[in-house]
C-alpha cells in the first residue's frame, strides 16, 4: 500500500503532494513502482497534529481520487479518514477501501457507512488522540491490550453489519507508543495474526526507526522500514503501508520467495 498524503504537514512528506497535479503524479509513480493500492489521506495524524475541518479534508482528497482514476481506472484506492462524510465522498469518487485510524470510534456514522458500502476496512489501534498520544503512553501489557482492543473493535464492526472478511487489523505503530511498545508489537505480531484477520503494518519512516538508527530525516529511514516490514511479513502480516514502494516491494518479493522455496 503506497502512501499519498495530500496534506501540508505530514511528518515525512508534508506539502510535497498538496497540489492536485503533484498528488496524481505521485499516485501514478507509487503504482508504477509496484504498489497494489494507494492510501490517500487529507489530514495528518502525526504526533501533535490538529484536526482539519471535514470539508477541507474532503476537498483535498476527492479531486485527487477522481483524477487518478481517470488515468488508472483499475487502481485500488484506500481512503485514510475517520470521518464518514469524507469516506462516503471518497467511495463515491471511486475509492474501494476505508482506512480508519480510530477503528470506527471517530465518527458514529462510520460503521454503518462501511457496512452499507460492503468495502474492506482497516481498524487501527491508537491510544489517545494525535495531539497528545506521544506524551506518556503507558500499558501494562501492550501486546495483549492492543490485541484485545482490536478484537473488540472487530466485534463492534461485525455487530454493525460489516462482514468479517472485510476486516483488516493494524497495531498502529507510533500511535500512542514508545519505542519499546512498537518493538514489542512487531516482535509479537503473531499474537495479532492469531485473531484470524489480515494484518496491516504502518511502520514506514516512523520515528521509532530513527530512534534506533539515529536517522533524524524521515525520508532517509527506508532501510530501517524495510527491516520492520520483512520481519512483519515473516510474522504473518499481509499489507504494508509504505512511502517508498520500490525498496519495500523488492525486499518483500525476496522474503516471500525464500519463504515459499522448497
Ligand atoms: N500511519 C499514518 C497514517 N495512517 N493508517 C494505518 N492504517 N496505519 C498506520 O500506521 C498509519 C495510517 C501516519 O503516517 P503518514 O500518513 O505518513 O503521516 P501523517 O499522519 O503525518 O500524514
Amino acid at each position: 500500500m503506497g502512501v499519498l498524503n495530500v496534506t501540508p504537514d505530514s511528518f515525512s512528506d508534508g506539502g510535497e503532494f498538496f497540489d492536485l497535479h503533484r498528488a496524481v503524479t505521485q499516485a501514478e509513480s507509487l503504482l508504477d513502482e509496484g504498489a497494489q493500492m494507494v492510501d490517500v489521506g487529507g489530514e495528518s495524524t502525526r504526533p501533535g497534529s490538529d484536526p482539519v475541518p471535514p470539508e477541507e479534508e474532503a476537498r483535498r482528497v476527492v479531486p485527487v481520487i477522481r483524477e487518478m482514476l481517470i488515468d488508472r481506472p483499475d487502481a485500488i484506492v484506500s481512503i485514510d479518514t475517520y470521518r464518514a462524510g469524507t469516506a462516503g465522498a471518497a467511495l463515491e469518487a471511486g475509492a474501494r477501501i476505508v482506512n480508519d485510524v480510530t477503528a470506527l470510534r471517530g465518527d458514529p456514522l462510520m460503521a454503518a457507512l462501511v457496512a452499507d458500502a460492503r468495502c474492506p476496512v482497516v481498524l487501527m489501534h491508537m491510544l489517545g488522540e494525535p495531539k497528545t498520544m506521544q506524551r506518556d503512553p503507558r500499558y501494562d501489557d501492550v501486546v495483549r491490550e492492543v490485541r484485545d482492543f482490536l478484537a473488540a473493535r472487530a466485534e463492534h464492526a461485525v455487530a454493525a453489519g460489516v462482514k468479517e472478511e472485510s476486516i483488516i487489523l493494524d497495531p498502529g505503530i507510533g500511535f500512542g507508543k514508545t519505542l519499546e511498545h512498537n518493538l514489542a508489537l512487531l516482535r509479537d505480531l503473531d499474537s495479532l495474526i492469531g485473531l484470524g484477520f489480515p494484518v496491516l503494518v504502518g511502520a514506514s519512516r516512523k520515528s521509532f526507526i530513527g530512534r534506533i538508527t539515529g536517522e533524524e530525516e524521515a525520508r532517509e529511514r527506508v532501510f530501517g522500514t524495510v527491516a520492520a516490514n520483512v520481519i512483519s511479513y515473516e510474522r504473518g502480516a499481509t499489507f504494508f503501508r509504505v512511502h517508498d514502494v520500490r525498496a519495500n516491494r523488492d525486499a518483500l518479493a525476496v522474503a516471500r520467495a525464500i519463504q515459499r522455496a522448497y
